[in-house]
């Protein structure tokens, strides 16, 4: 066979996969438009579900052998629980699931109990577990509150300017802090009926910080705060947990969430209980009924999806099937272009406390967060809108000028706030679980990027977004993923993104882009990257290979028009490994909540970019035949 008569080959194989794959996106759209796929994290979601339901009294028998079911099912042979797919036992995790089945019945003496218990001592006991998993056991005296650092509600009364206030830090943070503050404040206990002696080394509390450094002077002032917990002025605490309630019932969304994530959504629930709200108040009914429209339930057992993501795989799966060629106007683009219309964010959130002059417009990640619409999803909708054939051209101008005046004064975008980029909140006492705030990110100024650059090629805007990303380069030439797994995902959002404004394929920062990628290219033709690449550079880019991954390196590739063997080797991956049902098996997460502590399986994403990839691939070839090949 001539290497003319195998690209042939190759082509028409990846144009069958194409079909197979667009068939099976197209069978999984909604009537109304929206895709969703399920948004998979970990138990610490279906623990806390039947922590919260204890708490507030609500416990079903039904709700807690379903959940023990899947929690069950998630614990490893040694006994553990991970945050993602293969991942290394997770302490957290792993306590918060076995109080969980606790609470289910199970015994402590069960040998996947005991094996549980026995891990959990060796890691360090429920002593060394993080800040919120401790306040779980506190809500229920399995921990004392005395040894909790404090976040007293207060902190609602400073004003924007002054640092620490709850604006400095990213929308998802301050929404649970806001909420907690109450909880705290209130310091409830109730019992549980069981102890948890087990789970416990007897360790004290670590020594503290060096005298003179900022975790010192954090865990001096932790003092301060616990004894001014004896003793609140009273005004002063009345005065800040009504602010707080206030807070709090103004952001519910009508689907009864808060932020649409399951912590702010749960701690707002606890809060507002204790501030008086009974459980048949409209509110607490709304935020209990919603949380129910999160719950999936199979043969496996009942889950709690920690998020939902319509409009982000709304606006993927769009731009998926563009790409594969379905012409603007089809039905599918049609509907899902109406939809996303529909969704477009009217009123003013959290963002316009910095940006108080900008209008409102932009959209959101969930069915319902009109408090927080974000600029990742905004960049993305915008780019499918174009794509529908649904006129939208009013939506997206307010969109662009939403995200124009969100850019941050680096030249960047973060995901939900302008210049959202205070490091001292990470070094609160009480904050040791996730990102704490939202700074300019390569993906998501990538997605702004080639957005722009598809609306106006000329504003100043793009070009201190291209050298934003041209500045944050790593030294190997790939970009880091704050929203996806890892460097892979930030230069497959990259590369495009630079091409699309207008840089040359042969920039020097492209040609370092495309030989990393090369470079990581797995024997069997695909891209992987496992995700303890965020804590150990050894694994930046190394993996076993997956059908995202694999499409964004390809995405990259083929912006760069860097055509022949490496990108051929991919597409043969993609082939090779595409289920008779079209899709793609991706047990990997290759989603980032937040780097080190939160990941995140979106289950489209085994779906669009692949069709992205092949979409781009089998088109270009074509027109590359078209030119004599
Ligand atoms: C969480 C938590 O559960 C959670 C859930 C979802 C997100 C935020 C933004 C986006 C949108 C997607 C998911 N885009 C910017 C990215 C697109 C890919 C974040 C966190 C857990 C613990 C805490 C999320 Br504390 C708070 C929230």
């Amino acid at each position: 066979m001539t290497s003319l008569t195998g690209a042939r080959t190759q082509r028409t194989e990846a144009a069958a996969c194409l079909e197979r794959a667009v068939r099976a996106l197209s069978a999984l759209q909604h009537p109304e438009g929206w895709w969703k796929g399920e948004l998979e994290t970990n138990v610490t979601m279906d623990a806390e579900d039947l922590l919260l339901r204890e708490f507030l009294g609500i416990r079903t028998q039904d709700e807690t052998l379903a959940a023990a079911k899947w929690i069950r099912s998630q614990q490893r042979d040694d006994g553990t629980w991970a945050n993602f797919y293969g991942g290394p036992p997770e302490l957290s995790t792993t306590v918060e699931a076995y109080v969980a089945l606790r609470l289910a019945g199970d015994p402590p003496d069960a040998p996947h109990m005991a094996k549980a218990a026995s891990f959990i001592r060796d890691a360090g006991g429920v002593e060394a577990t993080r800040v919120f998993t401790r306040l779980w056991l506190a809500l229920f005296g399995l921990w004392s509150w005395e040894r909790l650092p404090v976040m007293p509600p207060e902190i609602v009364l400073l004003p924007p300017s002054v640092p620490l206030n709850i604006y400095d830090f990213g929308c998802w943070a301050r929404q649970s802090i806001v909420a907690i503050s109450i909880v705290s404040a209130h310091r409830p206990v109730r019992p549980i009926g069981f102890g948890i002696d087990e789970l416990r080394t007897g360790a004290g509390d670590p020594p503290p910080p060096p005298l003179f450094s900022v975790p010192g002077a954090f865990a001096r002032l932790d003092r301060v705060l616990h004894r001014y917990e004896r003793h609140p002025f009273r005004t002063l605490r009345r005065w800040a947990l009504a602010r707080a309630e206030r807070w709090i019932l103004y952001r519910q969304e009508a689907d009864g969430s808060w932020g649409g994530i399951q912590p702010p959504w749960v701690y707002s629930l606890i809060a507002l209980h204790l501030q008086g709200y009974a459980i048949d108040h409209p509110v607490i009914r709304a935020g209990l009924e919603g949380l129910e429209g999160f719950i999936i339930r199979d043969e496996r057992g009942r889950r709690l999806e920690a998020c939902q993501s319509p409009v982000w795989d709304t606006a993927l799966a769009s731009i998926a099937l563009a790409d594969a060629g379905v012409e603007p106007g089809d039905p599918r683009l049609v509907a899902a272009g109406q939809w996303l219309l529909r969704k477009e964010i009217s009123v003013r959130g959290d963002w316009s406390v910095r940006r108080p002059q900008l209008a409102p417009g932009g959209w959101a990640f969930e069915f319902a967060n009109d408090h927080y619409p974000d600029i990742d999803d905004t960049a993305e909708v915008i780019m499918a809108l174009a794509r529908t054939g649904v006129p939208a051209t009013a939506a997206s101008k307010r969109g662009i000028a939403w995200v124009l005046g969100m850019q941050s004064d680096d030249g960047g975008w973060g995901a939900f706030d302008v210049n959202n980029t205070r490091d001292l909140c990470r070094k609160l006492p009480f904050c040791d679980f996730g990102e704490l705030i939202d700074p300019p990110s390569a993906d998501v100024t990538a997605h702004v990027v080639e957005m722009l650059a598809s609306a106006d090629r000329s504003s100043t805007a793009l070009a201190r977004g291209v050298a934003w990303l041209l500045r944050n380069q790593e030294d190997d030439g790939s970009w880091f993923g704050r929203w996806g797994a890892n460097y892979l995902y930030g230069t497959g959002a990259v590369v495009p993104a630079l091409i699309a404004a207008g840089v040359p394929p042969r920039h020097q920062a492209i040609e370092r882009a495309v030989a990393w990628l090369e470079a990581h290219q797995n024997p069997d033709g695909g891209w992987g990257e496992d995700l303890r690449s965020y804590d150990d550079p050894a694994f930046s880019g190394r993996g076993a290979s997956t059908p995202s991954q694999t499409a964004w390196a390809l995405l990259a590739l083929i912006a760069a028009g860097r055509w022949g063997p490496t990108v051929d080797g991919g597409i043969r991956f993609l082939v090779e490994t595409q289920r008779n049902d079209g899709s793609w098996d991706e047990p990997y997460f290759t989603g980032t909540g937040f780097p080190h502590d939160f990941y995140i399986n979106y289950h489209l994403y085994r779906l669009v970019f692949p069709i992205s990839a092949l979409g781009r691939y089998v088109r270009a070839c074509g027109s590359q035949d078209g030119d004599g090949g």
